[in-house]
């Protein structure tokens, strides 16, 4: 049986993980063999959907790419006729929004499912039976069903080692590095899924709600392959939550060392400012960590505690800063801005936060607007406001609503917040020269395709580089 999983992932060169670990668990546990077709790569999905002639695609979407999803699948569909399911963030988080040109949605975590879901269809020919298959919405009569609930994998071993074979790759040829913008093989990997807290923006942690870790035998297994097979000498740790525990870290360390795995390679990690102090700094850089990003999120205490429910505050922010500055670690964060009830001196303390960020040796901070993304709970605040319903265009949750934001607070004018959230976003760019260098490391990487971008959207890639290199001081 012939399947295609799809990313139609066009602005990131990120290798799509979630979609490498779906297809080595369908080939551990059933045989199957689903090829990966990414959307950074490939510029004609449908063609090259033509073209393989699949029985079964399988889409991976967030909220944002979610219309961009609806329109190859009707594609598909219409020209077609093949069975399609979508999985990822937005299905998981809105089941509801589930549109006709989808047989079937996978909720949550899709190994499984998955796996499933390709069993049943190699013996029934079509997706009918959803309903035994845990973890699906699907349509019945024209009428949304859904199955049970899936239970989480456990324990997380139970999933290999990602097959990085499976992706792309050029996801791992030279290229600038994101930490320092030298040239190097970066890799992505996760040592965990799921995160406890419940910051307010955050449909992240609505995924999986409970920390689960793989063994650190298999991170270990997981980090030489990127290095011995795949020449990584960067790896980045996307674990929402890799800070959570110190014993954890410190075993992951220890084997690495005794692996010699940093000695040949460096890492990035995020981290939440609550969990660094000296010795988690100490752990980290004993793990080859050189580069830790936050989400330091807001300069105002009173915004702060808001969008993160208490477990942080302004001062947590600089002590974090502080201790990385001092342990050595490239330092990046982001912010946002437009929060419920956010006033203009709240977004000062903002900026004030960035010039102390930029003369602590911070190297980006990026700047974002408050989105509200599906069952989180600005989106509840949203819904009942009206701003977004099951049915709107999920385009509008992309990154660049500056013109519009949904929760500004209406006694402040549009026209100065965007001046003060324009010059944010300049500073964050230039602080510490740290974007500007990765712009001209990728310029000088692949002149032709920078310039190609920048030809498909040249209004936006004009703010950019007016961003970018633009006047710095924030007067
Ligand atoms: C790494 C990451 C990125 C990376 C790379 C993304 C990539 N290549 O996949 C970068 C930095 C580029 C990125 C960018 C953004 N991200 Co992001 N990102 C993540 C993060 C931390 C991990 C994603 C991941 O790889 N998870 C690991 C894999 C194993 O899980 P998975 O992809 O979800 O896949 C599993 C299931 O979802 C399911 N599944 C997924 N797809 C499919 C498909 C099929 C057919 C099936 C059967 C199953 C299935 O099975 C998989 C295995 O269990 C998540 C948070 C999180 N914890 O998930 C946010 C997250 C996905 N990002 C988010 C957002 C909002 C963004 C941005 C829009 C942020 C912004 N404002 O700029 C941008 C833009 C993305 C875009 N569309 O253009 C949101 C999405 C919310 C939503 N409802 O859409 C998340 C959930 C975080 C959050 N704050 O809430 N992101
Ligand atoms: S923003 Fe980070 S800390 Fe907050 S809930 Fe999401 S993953 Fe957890």
């Amino acid at each position: 049986m012939k399947v295609r999983l799809v990313s139609v992932y066009n602005l990131f060169e990120s290798p799509p993980i979630g979609l490498a670990s779906l297809s080595t668990y369908a080939k551990e546990y059933g045989g199957f063999k689903p090829e990966i077709v990414d959307g950074y790569y490939c510029r004609d999905l449908f063609k090259k959907i033509q073209q393989d002639k699949p029985d079964l695609v399988g889409i991976t979407s967030d909220s944002v790419l979610y219309e961009d999803a609806t329109v190859l699948a009707k594609r598909i569909k219409e020209e077609m006729d093949l069975s399609i399911v979508v999985g990822g963030p937005h299905i998981t988080t809105l089941p509801q929004s589930l549109r006709p040109v989808f047989d079937a949605g996978i909720i949550g975590e899709g190994e499984q499912t998955f796996l499933e879901v390709l069993e049943s269809f190699e013996s029934r020919g079509s997706l009918d039976g959803g309903k035994e298959i845990k973890g699906l919405v699907y349509w019945r009569k024209k009428k949304l069903e859904f199955s049970a609930p899936r239970e989480l994998i456990m324990p997380l071993d139970k999933i290999p080692p990602i097959d990085y074979s499976l992706l792309d790759k050029r996801h791992f040829r030279r290229k600038p590095l994101s930490f320092d913008y030298r040239p190097g093989i970066e890799g992505n990997m996760f040592t965990s899924r799921g995160c406890p807290y419940r910051c307010v923006f955050c449909s992240g942690a609505q995924l999986y709600k409970h920390p689960r870790f793989f063994s650190v035998d298999h991170v270990i297994e997981e980090m030489k392959t990127l290095i011995e097979k795949y020449g990584c000498n960067h790896i980045q740790i996307w674990d929402d939550m890799y800070t959570i525990s110190k014993k954890r870290m410190r075993d992951i360390a220890q084997k690495m060392k005794e692996e010699r795995v940093q000695e040949r390679c460096v890492f990035s990690v995020q981290g939440r400012v609550n969990h660094i102090d000296k010795e988690v700094c100490d752990i980290l850089k004993d793990t080859g960590v050189t580069m830790l990003s936050f989400g330091f999120e807001s300069g105002s205490d009173r915004i702060l505690r808001y969008l993160k429910k208490e477990s942080v505050s302004a001062e947590d922010n600089r002590k974090a800063i502080r201790l990385c500055r001092e342990a050595g670690f490239y330092i990046a964060g982001s912010l946002i801005f437009a929060s419920p009830g956010e006033k203009l001196e709240d977004m000062k303390k903002t900026l004030e936060f960035m010039e102390y960020a930029q003369k602590e040796g911070v190297m980006n901070m990026r700047c974002y607007i408050l989105t509200p993304f599906p069952r989180t709970d600005v989106w509840e605040i949203a819904k009942a406001r009206g701003l977004v319903s099951e049915e709107m265009d999920f385009r509008k949750l992309g990154m660049f609503n500056i013109e519009d934001p949904p929760f500004l607070d209406p006694g402040i004018n549009k026209g100065e917040f965007k001046k003060l959230f324009d010059m944010a976003t300049k500073k964050g760019y230039q602080m510490s020269g740290g974007v500007r260098r990765m712009f001209l490391a990728k310029l000088a990487d692949e002149p032709l395709n920078v310039i190609k971008r920048a030809l498909r959207n040249p209004r936006r890639a004009v703010a950019y580089l007016r961003n970018l290199f633009g006047r710095r001081d924030l007067s």
